[in-house]
């Protein structure tokens, strides 16, 4: 069956896509999902204690007026069941899932260059072809167990977060081992302790956390949010992350030390991501990240009773926010529980799993579970887990040896027609996600409206204006502190083998969209239409607005 459009994934970015190409445009459009039902990372992601870190008033789509007055948010930030829940109110009003296909994994892509079209497989053998494929398959959606060896002798279960059992797990009275202290692990560590006999925490590197300080939201905040909808839109789309929050313009020096420790106190009591909003210098200067680090060092070392752990927690090495900032539910409160305790890895590494449990350099700790927290293969893995091939039957895996090569995130050389919602080189992960999906999959849908009211069978980014894109993402990421925390999923450093590249977007979101539509403006500049028959721009890092002299990254 032939399509003008195919999406891989039915999460946010896939529904409002589809949304967009079928409603806006009226192209004949397909989803394919490899999950049993729409959510993408809200569909898989189930384990103990999963809340998304963007608040709820954000975390939503801000498309339509109506939608945002429809729905009431029940938690400052929401939970896998009620973004589901949301989604699902979102497929039903707009129509959405008799374009979908469910348990539909799709594993081969391939474009043919004499028709222009993509020939699209699934693992089922079920086959289709579309003039435009677009990817909406998540930025953290492929799973990362670690390859530590013995696992498959392991005599209990194991679990990773990313692919946690819909019906649950009972953990009651059994010694659970969890790997991984990220954002996840750090959610999960307190809920698990509250019904295993016995956690243990397996703590490769020590995390900075604020608090989340969730509660349920009031019907009085819900009608702000309601009565102020252009506001909230509007901020999401000024700030460099996406968020509903501003970063203040202050930078840690103007204030006094006494000021100082008043404005991180009360960051720390309003709780989450806005920890990070209280300087506009903590990410550039580490100076100035200092003092939010020794602040929340502090707060372990406060909270955390037990000498040894709580200097295992606080003995943190890279600067504040340089690796994605984890927000909690009491996770360090979580250590002065009889029933916790910690391991070490820098002090004792695993050394491999036992068909009892995990031997470290030390010991043998035995355990009914191990959950892995360990991670995904970040945003390229989603996209090379599937074999697409551009022109030529060229391999995206290729293309990729040492990198991800995307102009804006959105588009790869030699791969026509291909979209990539939220790609990496674009600023994804650093942002509050929907707000960063929604401006690709607009992008996206005027581009093929460009195309198809200009007759233009095909388009791809340029070699010259990825490369050119390429360094300057380099140049945005090397304005922040962030290359100081080179082991971290930004840069693919968690995945064995993997090409150390800074991936996303560090140039701020709103930066970014400008970058954009200004593009689009001047014609697509940089982006090759029906190949053989124009000219391509050549073009520098320097063309991109200068973003890398007054950073402000959107992290
Ligand atoms: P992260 O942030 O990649 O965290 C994974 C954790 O697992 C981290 O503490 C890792 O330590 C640890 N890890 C990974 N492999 C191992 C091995 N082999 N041994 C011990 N420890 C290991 O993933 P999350 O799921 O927490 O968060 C991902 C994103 O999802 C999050 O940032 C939000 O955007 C949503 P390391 O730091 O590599 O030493």
């Amino acid at each position: 069956m032939h399509f003008d459009a195919l999406v891989i994934g039915a999460g946010f970015a896939g529904l409002y896509q589809l949304h967009c190409l079928r409603d806006r445009l009226g192209l004949r459009v397909r989803v394919l999902e490899a999950g049993g039902d729409i959510g993408g990372t809200w569909y898989w992601n189930r384990y103990p204690g999963a809340r998304c870190d963007s608040e709820s008033h954000a975390y939503r789509y801000f498309f339509s007026r109506e939608l945002n007055d429809e729905w009431q948010s029940s938690e400052r930030y929401p939970g896998p069941p009620e973004i589901r829940a949301y989604l699902n109110h979102v497929a039903a009003k707009f129509d959405l899932r008799r374009d979908i296909r469910f348990g539909a994994r799709v594993t081969a892509a391939h474009f043919e260059d004499a028709a222009n079209r993509w020939r699209i497989e699934t693992e089922s053998g079920e086959k289709c072809s579309a003039t435009y494929l677009v990817t909406a398959v998540g930025c953290l959606s492929a799973a990362n167990v670690p390859a530590i060896e013995g696992l498959s002798d392991f005599g209990g279960k194991w679990y990773h977060t990313g692919e946690w059992p819909h019906e649950g797990v009972d953990l009651a009275g059994k010694r659970v081992g969890q790997i991984g202290t990220g954002s996840t692990g750090i959610q999960a560590a307190p809920v698990i302790a509250q019904s295993a006999a016995h956690l243990t925490v397996f703590q490769r590197t020590a995390n900075y956390s604020v608090p989340a300080r969730n509660a349920p939201l009031t019907p009085e905040f819900n009608r702000w949010v309601r009565e102020n909808y252009d506001e909230i839109r509007e901020t999401t789309r000024q700030t460099p992350n996406g968020h509903a929050f501003r970063i203040s313009r202050r930078n840690v020096a103007d204030v006094t030390p006494e000021e100082r420790q008043a404005i991180y106190e009360a960051a720390w009591e309003t709780g989450g991501l806005q920890f990070r909003a209280t300087f506009r210098d903590l990410l550039i200067d580490k100076a100035a990240n200092d003092t939010a680090a020794d602040f929340l060092k502090a707060r372990i070392r406060a909270i955390v009773k037990d000498p040894a752990t709580a200097e295992a927690l606080a003995d943190i090495n890279h600067p504040y926010s340089t690796k994605r900032p984890p927000i909690d539910t009491d996770y360090f409160e979580t250590f002065n529980r009889p029933n916790v305790s910690l391991v070490d890895l820098r002090a004792e590494p695993i050394e491999r799993i036992t068909p009892k449990g995990i031997r470290t350099s030390n010991r043998e700790i035995e355990l009914d579970v191990i959950v892995f927290a360990t991670g995904f293969d970040a945003m390229t893995g989603p996209l090379l887990k599937m074999d697409i091939r551009g022109r030529a039957g060229r391999a995206l895996r290729d293309a990729w040896k040492a990198g991800p090569e995307t102009y804006l995130g959105l588009q790869v050389p030699d791969f026509p027609n291909l979209f990539t919602v939220t790609g990496p080189g674009s600023p994804s992960v650093l942002t509050n996600m929907p707000v960063a999906i929604e401006q690709h999959v607009e992008w996206i849908t005027d581009c093929i409206g460009h195309l198809r009211s200009h007759g233009i069978e095909t388009i791809e980014a340029s070699p010259e204006a990825a490369r050119a894109w390429g360094a300057h993402v380099d140049e945005a990421a090397n304005a922040t502190l962030m290359t100081h925390a080179k082991h971290s999923w930004y840069y693919g450093a968690n995945v064995p083998g993997k090409p150390r590249v800074f991936m996303p977007y560090a140039g701020g979101l709103q930066r970014y969209r400008k970058i954009c539509e200004d593009i689009a403006a001047r014609g697509y500049e940089g982006f090759v239409m029906d190949r053989g028959r124009t000219a391509t721009v050549a073009l520098t890092a320097g063309d991109f607005a200068g973003a890398a002299a007054s950073p402000s990254p959107g992290v």
